[in-house]
Order: structure tokens, then C-alpha cells, then sequence
């Protein structure tokens, strides 16, 4: 049975709906990144830029780096965000949009996160690199599919006493990274541990304005979090989604962040620019 136009989304031309893609446009390893203007910051090391487009905040620049091709896209901001990339990334090669039928043989893809993040811990200096080996979610996206096969509930159930979770929140769901990326990306140079990932910037992540916070505690006890050694490191707004979908999608994935904020100490990286570059350097040379 083909999946249902209303369902699988193309836009005239065949490429699918949000990314403006076709299968052909992409390469097997993807970088994602948040903000649009990034994704040239990665693509300038490039040999060729042979294929780039964009559509809302989602810019796809492929090409070649030394030799392999890759390709760049931005997601934005959030969870939500995540869940259109993902879906609409693993439509392109494991669905045949002629025929909106699933495709018999998997294809698997590699993604790396390069994020900017915010660390919770006094011990990781501003500029630091950090790879995520878990990450939990926050918004509540997993509860839309069946993911118990993914999550960690004994790291859930010790998080949700800890921090005395609110019961009205949606459950957090901890997920990994992929070991194999783990190890490809991870040096003495890469500080490591489980982000969270807020559905917001400020509330979500603890930050005071004018709006009173449910749980103005919630940072610290997230720092003082540890089960088996395994501390809350960092705070951004993707990376549980895109270790979940993942690994129900059967791709293989990894988040590195360059951390531009310490929250415990309440400082800010000088220049975040250079800490980017810096990571995205380290990046493209690991791959
Ligand atoms: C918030 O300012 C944004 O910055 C972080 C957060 O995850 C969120 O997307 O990541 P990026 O720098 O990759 O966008």
C-alpha cells in the first residue's frame, strides 16, 4: 500500500515538502547545524560545492571535502524541527517517492551534530568541545512514537527522583549516541557527557527574565545528577531528538558542541566564533 499523499508530502517538482530535496541532492554523511548562516562556515573547507538549496530555515549545501561527499544542513531551532528533518531525510532513502512505497533494502546514514551549547558543569571551561554520549528529552516528542526500545529507564527513573521531576511535565526519555561515532569523533580534546534537551531558551533552560519558573532549582539539581558516572553536562534543543529518531530510523548518530556558556559560573565565551571554527575544523578533520 504507497503511503498517503497527505502523508508523505512532495512538492511539485518531486523533491519533499519542508527540505526541498530530492534523493540525489543528499550525501550518505550529514552535518546538521542550527543556524543557516553556518552551514558556509563548513562548506568554505569544502573541494566543490556541487548542489545547494533552501527552503524556510532548512539551507542544504552538498559537496565534497577531501575527496568524500557530504552534506550540510540547518534544522533551526528545536525538537520539532528535528522531527520534520529526520523524517523527511530518511524519506529520501528509504522510501521510493515514484511509488511512496518503502523501499526493501535500509539505507543508513551518519549525522553529526555541530552545536553551540550551554554547560552546567563549573569543571568544562567556555570554549571546551563536548560530545554527548546520551541525551534527555525533555518535550515530550517520543511520546508520539513507540520508543520504549530506545530509552534508558533506569537513568529515567533515578533522573525523575533526583530532580523530583513535576508530574504534569512530560516524562524525560534518555537516549545514546552511536557508539560507533562516539569513537570516531572523541579525543583528549573532547569533554563528554548527557545533555539535556530543553523544548525552550528560557523557562526550559532555567533562565529568569520576568516569567516565574515552575522549578527555579532545576539546574542545580541537574548538575548534581549522576548515575554510574554519567553526569548532565550541557543544555541545548536538538540532540535528544535526533539520537531518538535515529535510532528507531536505523541511522547512526553524534552531537559535538562547542560550549560558549558556562551556567554555573555565569560566563561567556569571549569569542564564539572562533570556538565554532575551532569545532568545526576538529570535525572535518575526524571524518
Ligand atoms: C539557541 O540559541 C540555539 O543554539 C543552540 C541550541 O540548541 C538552539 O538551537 O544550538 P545551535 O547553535 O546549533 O543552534
Amino acid at each position: 500500500m504507497p503511503i498517503k499523499d497527505s502523508e508523505l508530502i512532495l512538492n511539485p517538482d518531486g523533491s519533499i515538502y519542508h527540505l526541498n530535496l530530492k534523493p540525489d541532492h543528499i550525501a550518505h554523511t550529514i552535518i546538521f547545524v542550527g543556524d543557516p548562516d553556518r552551514v558556509p562556515l563548513i562548506t568554505k573547507h569544502f573541494d566543490v560545492i556541487e548542489f545547494e538549496t533552501q527552503k524556510r530555515e532548512f539551507k542544504t549545501q552538498t559537496g565534497r571535502y577531501k575527496g568524500k561527499r557530504l552534506s550540510v544542513i540547518s534544522t533551526g531551532i528545536g525538537c520539532d524541527n528535528i522531527d520534520i528533518v529526520l523524517n523527511e531525510l530518511d524519506a529520501l532513502v528509504n522510501i521510493d517517492l515514484k511509488t511512496k512505497t518503502i523501499k526493501q533494502d535500509h539505507t543508513a546514514l551518519n549525522i553529526i551534530r555541530i552545536g553551540t551549547s550551554g554547560t552546567l558543569q563549573k569543571k568544562i571551561p567556555v570554549d571546551a568541545f563536548l560530545l554527548n554520549t546520551h541525551a534527555i528529552e525533555f518535550s515530550g516528542l517520543f511520546h508520539s512514537y513507540i520508543s520504549n526500545k530506545i530509552s534508558n529507564l533506569d537513568i529515567e527513573k533515578a533522573f525523575v527522583a533526583h530532580t523530583k521531576w513535576h508530574s504534569e511535565k512530560a516524562n524525560p526519555v534518555v537516549v545514546n549516541s552511536s557508539k560507533r561515532l562516539e569513537k570516531q569523533f572523541e579525543s583528549d580534546r573532547t569533554f563528554k557527557g548527557m545533555t539535556g534537551t530543553a523544548n525552550g531558551f528560557y523557562g526550559p533552560q532555567g533562565r529568569f527574565l520576568r516569567l516565574q519558573l515552575q522549578d527555579d532549582g532545576l539546574n542545580d539539581k541537574m548538575a548534581s545528577f549522576e548515575y554510574e558516572g554519567l553526569q548532565v553536562t550541557n543544555l541545548e534543543m536538538e540532540t535528544a531528538a535526533i539520537y531518538g529518531l535515529s535510532k528507531l530510523l536505523g541511522h547512526h548518530a553524534i552531537s559535538l558542541s562547542a560550549i560558549i556558556a558556562n551556567r554555573a559560573l555565569a560566563t561567556f565565551s569571549k569569542d564564539p566564533e572562533a570556538a565554532m571554527e575551532k569545532l568545526i575544523c576538529y570535525t572535518l578533520e575526524k571524518l
